[in-house]
């Protein structure tokens, strides 16, 4: 087996090698390698300085996250850093790629940190629900003062070579990728210049040059408003607080103390669940990954309203060429200043320049003519849920794009079979449910048809890597996974209403749990006519779909933020949700029509009816093999819905809850309010009966 952490000599020089792809994490054995390396540096007399240097794509990017939540094997990081700490010769680390986490808190345990100028360093631990717990608080703000130190830890954001350079985290910056004769050069440097051993925790003029005690209470107070439910950040500021009050020694204590408590968290157990799950989902059971995929490089989208638009963006983003096809000109026209002017809008907030901004529009060729499709590798469509429409639109793409184009919808219910056989290539033919705003939100659900072949599955999920989606297969049925379970949530949304409570009522316990959005303010979002005109659709279908409160607001045209009202009322330019009295009247005026006495809900009867109905929903949606695993309902909750991430997802909390709990109470429910609404998912029956978890699946 080959050592993931080497020692050889390279003239004066003792140079320790990391080699542990992926990502060189810090594991048990590359600690313990580590520490190996570093006593026969120390006996090497030749040796004069010592240099660390990774192979691979990055310098260390961390703990090694699949270790947290099992016992901790010796030696700790802390143990293996103030080894290197403790080192009778200067030591140099050479970064390359992302030295993050503890890779960094080990760098700054290092005399000197050399850095090619495309390297990031970062301590992202906070998004994981910790801090960092090897000397990170400790040492960081001794290089860079309280501001940056705070900034770095409590966003978990990765800093530029040249802007580590200028906060002094490395000593210096070099051009170049071969890093280990840029780590040698600056070494031998060291040793011919006599460069003394200087350890971090001995410098002390940024403790104090411009220690202000404010500077603490200023971060609580922004991540009081930022954040208010996560645990980790306050940790962060206190622990980097400890290191102009105490010690070093001191600060190290209560750092542990700190890291401890943020590693029994739960936020610690969601976070890392949703980290690892957002990787997983690209992994998709049955799909091989050598399953080859098909070329993209020219993409067709049709129709160009707010969908149509912001897909367009997506793939200019990542250079490359869209046909933009619309009916009207007049329809295409507005649809490219659309665009235009939400690339101005990020370029006035700075992430992007202007000469990107005409890069990306050049690259959206607008056309109101189908056979510019000829040569596009992929088109999307993104034009009214009416299945009429798409299927002739999907007919007429049929006729006029090459074999082996893949044909995509982005319908977010409709059935992409009944779409798919409107042409003669049902193997060619994808769902792409991309969420509003589609340039912004980061979920995909690719939706597979009966006949998608394996490498257009393959394909889609490529695309979605490729324009910085986190992309998830899922099986075709009504709303697939995550609107079917919004569906859920809303139909017990506007029940709990009925019943008595109000809607910013419901919407506050949303909130208040973490969710971005409550479920009525979402609603005024989408517009309220988008859920009346499918349940419309349904009624038209047959379907049993009671009229509600909210089908009155659209016979009212209150259709939400586009008319300045629905379920709350919005100041002109404003998209703050004000409760209105009048909503409140149209709902009492239902009550009585329906011969409902009003009740007082309570807010945990709120919660636990919103969340088990999604939970109950998505047990079936695993029963039926929509969602492949509980996780990937989990990412597209997180990704599509916001769910919060420190949460781990509906499935992931359901897990933490205990199923047994969850079945009793929807069998509560199920007696009070109603047989099938709340009839438990026969998959949680047996998962209860059999101690299983949803993960165990
Ligand atoms: N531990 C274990 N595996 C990891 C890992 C880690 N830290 N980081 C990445 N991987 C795996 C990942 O699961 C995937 O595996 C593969 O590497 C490629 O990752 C004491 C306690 C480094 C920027 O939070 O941000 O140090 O799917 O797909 O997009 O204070 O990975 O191939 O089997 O993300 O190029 C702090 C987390 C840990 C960094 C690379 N460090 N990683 O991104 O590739 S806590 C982090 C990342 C800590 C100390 C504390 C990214 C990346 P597989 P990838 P990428």
């Amino acid at each position: 087996m080959t050592e993931v952490v080497t020692y050889s000599r390279d003239g004066n020089i003792g140079v320790l090698t990391v080699r542990y792809p992926p990502v060189n994490a810090l594991s048990h054995e590359v600690r313990s390698g580590l520490l190996e390396a570093l006593e026969k540096g120390q006996a090497d007399e030749n040796a004069k300085a010592l240099l660390l240097v990774c192979e691979g794509r990055t310098f260390i990017a961390g703990a090694d996250i699949r270790e947290f939540g099992k016992p901790m094997q010796p030696p700790s990081l802390p143990d293996v850093i103030n080894a290197f700490e403790n080192s009778s010769k200067p030591i140099v680390a050479a970064i390359h790629g992302t030295a993050l986490g503890g890779g960094l808190e080990l760098a700054l345990g290092c005399d000197y940190r050399v850095a090619v100028s495309s390297a990031k360093v970062g301590l992202p631990e906070v998004k994981l629900g910790l801090l960092p717990g090897a000397g990170g608080t400790q040492r960081l703000p001794r290089l860079s003062g309280a501001q940056k130190a705070l900034e770095m830890i409590t966003s978990g954001e990765f800093v530029g070579a040249s802007e580590a350079l200028r906060f002094g985290i490395v000593d210096a910056v070099e051009e170049g990728n071969d890093i280990l004769s840029v780590g040698k050069a600056y070494t031998e440097k060291a040793i011919s210049e006599g460069w003394h051993l200087r350890r971090v925790r001995d410098l002390t003029d940024k403790l104090t040059a411009e220690h202000d005690s404010t500077v603490f209470d200023e971060f609580r107070a922004s991540l009081q408003k930022k954040a208010p439910n996560l645990f980790s950040p306050f940790k962060c500021v206190d622990a980097v607080e400890a290191a102009f009050q105490l010690p070093f020694e001191a600060g190290l204590e209560k750092e542990r103390e700190l890291f401890m408590a943020c590693m029994q968290s739960s936020q610690r157990a969601g976070l890392v669940h949703a980290f690892f799950a957002e990787r997983e989902v690209s992994k998709v059971p049955g799909l091989a990954a050598e399953t080859p995929v098909r070329e993209i490089n020219r993409v067709g989208i049709v129709g160009a309203g707010t969908m149509g638009g912001g897909i367009a963006m997506n793939f200019a983003n990542v250079g490359i060429p869209v046909r933009l096809l619309e009916a009207r000109q007049d329809a295409l026209d507005r649809g490219l200043a659309v665009i235009r002017k939400n690339y101005e809008n990020t370029a006035k907030k700075g992430r992007i320049t202007a000469a990107q901004v005409e890069e990306r529009m050049v690259l959206i060729e607008p056309t109101l003519n189908y056979d510019d499709f000829g040569d596009v590798d992929l088109v999307i469509e993104a034009v009214f849920e009416d299945m009429g429409i798409k299927r002739d639109i999907f007919a007429r793409l049929d006729e006029v794009c090459k074999p082996g184009a893949i044909l995509a919808s982005n319908t977010s219910t409709l059935d992409i079979d009944a779409i798919a056989s409107a042409t003669r290539r049902p193997q060619d033919v994808v769902g792409m449910h991309f969420f509003s705003p589609a340039n912004v939100m980061k979920l995909l659900e690719n939706v597979r048809g009966e006949k998608t072949a394996d490498d257009v599955k393959a394909t889609v999920m490529a695309v979605a890597k490729r324009i910085n989606k986190v992309g998830v297969l899922v099986g075709n049925g009504y709303g697939f996974v995550g609107n079917r379970m919004l569906h859920k949530r809303g139909a017990e949304a506007v029940a709990l209403v009925n019943e008595g409570a109000s809607p910013q009522q419901v919407d506050q316990v949303l909130t208040d749990f973490g969710f971005p959005m409550g479920q009525f303010a979402m609603s005024d979002l989408a517009g309220i006519d988008v859920g009346y005109r499918i349940r419309q659709e349904r009624r038209k279908a047959g379907e049993d779909v009671p009229v509600s409160w909210l089908d009155k607001l659209a016979e009212q045209n209150r259709l939400g933020q586009k008319t300045g009202m629905g379920v709350y009322r919005y100041e002109a330019g404003s998209r703050a949700p004000i409760p209105d009295p009048q909503v409140d009247a149209l709902i009492a005026e239902y009550r009585a029509e329906q011969d409902i006495t009003p009740r007082a809900v309570s807010d945990q009867e709120i919660l636990e009816r919103c969340l088990y109905v999604m939970i109950n929903e998505g047990a079936r949606i695993l029963e039926e093999g929509i969602a492949a695993r509980s996780l990937d309902i989990d990412v597209i909750w997180i990704y599509g819905y916001g769910f919060p991430a420190y949460r781990g997802g509906p499935m992931f909390l359901a897990d933490e809850i205990g199923l047994d709990a969850i079945l009793a109470t929807i069998k509560d429910f199920q007696q009070r309010f109603g047989a099938s609404r709340w009839q438990p998912a026969s998959l949680l029956e047996k998962l209860v009966a059999e101690g299983k978890r949803f993960s165990d699946l």
